[in-house]
């Protein structure tokens, strides 16, 4: 069995306040609504029902923590950039993220998951800005490459490379695809380091 293997589900808040406390290591898992955030917590972890899947997007308001051991976590934050919710709740989330990746303490990176037909959308920005000023450390996961051909992964590979220059913080990114398991080796390998396995 994986080191992943082990996650198991810790608990979900609303609020940062109800969070345990600031130790160890936390690595989060950002993105808009529907890239897949639960899917690649479920590869990377081998599990099918760890993180639920949603078919409705946007459900997912609360931090929900996963320890791999008593010492490293991994934190699915709520979704951002979903149209279809009322502005007050998603100045609600936001709050939650901005208030998370600022105060944390322990949060050592974050895995930024965007769907690579619809990459660097502007909230997708807007966290890569954030981390930058934080100097928080960020690998873009460009998820669903399954539902590219070739060319067009490379292309987009290609433009996302362009994209992703200028930040002062450390950022990396690769192609994923969820559903097929491809780029799982190379994630796992970021997160090792980062967790210091
Ligand atoms: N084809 C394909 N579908 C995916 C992939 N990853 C996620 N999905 C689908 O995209 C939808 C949203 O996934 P989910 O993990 O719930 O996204 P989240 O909102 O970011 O947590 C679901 O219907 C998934 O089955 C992938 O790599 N390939
Ligand atoms: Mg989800």
């Amino acid at each position: 069995m994986s080191f992943y293997q082990k996650a198991y589900f810790l608990l979900s808040v609303a609020d940062v306040k109800q969070l345990p406390p600031d130790e160890g290591i936390e690595v989060a898992i950002v993105g808009r609504s529907n890239a897949g955030k639960s899917s690649v917590l479920n590869r990377l972890t081998q599990s099918r029902g760890l993180a639920r899947v949603s078919k409705t997007p946007g459900r997912t308001q609360h931090i929900n923590l996963f320890a791999l051991d008593d010492k490293r976590r991994i934190a699915d934050l709520p979704g951002y950039g979903f149209a279809k919710v009322p502005l007050a709740q998603k100045e609600k989330w936001k709050k939650l993220i901005d208030t998370y990746v600022s105060t944390r303490k322990c949060l050592r990176a974050l895995i930024l998951i965007m769907d690579i037909r619809h990459p660097m959308r502007e909230a997708d920005v807007q966290l890569l800005e954030y981390c930058d000023y934080y100097n928080l450390p960020v690998h873009v996961v460009l998820n669903k490459t399954d539902k590219l051909s070739k060319g067009m992964v490379a292309k987009t590979m290609h433009e996302v490379k362009a994209a992703l220059t200028g930040y002062s913080n450390s950022v990396s990114f690769q192609s994923f695809s969820a559903l097929k398991g491809l780029g799982t080796k190379e994630l796992l390998s970021i997160l090792d380091k980062w967790y210091e396995l």
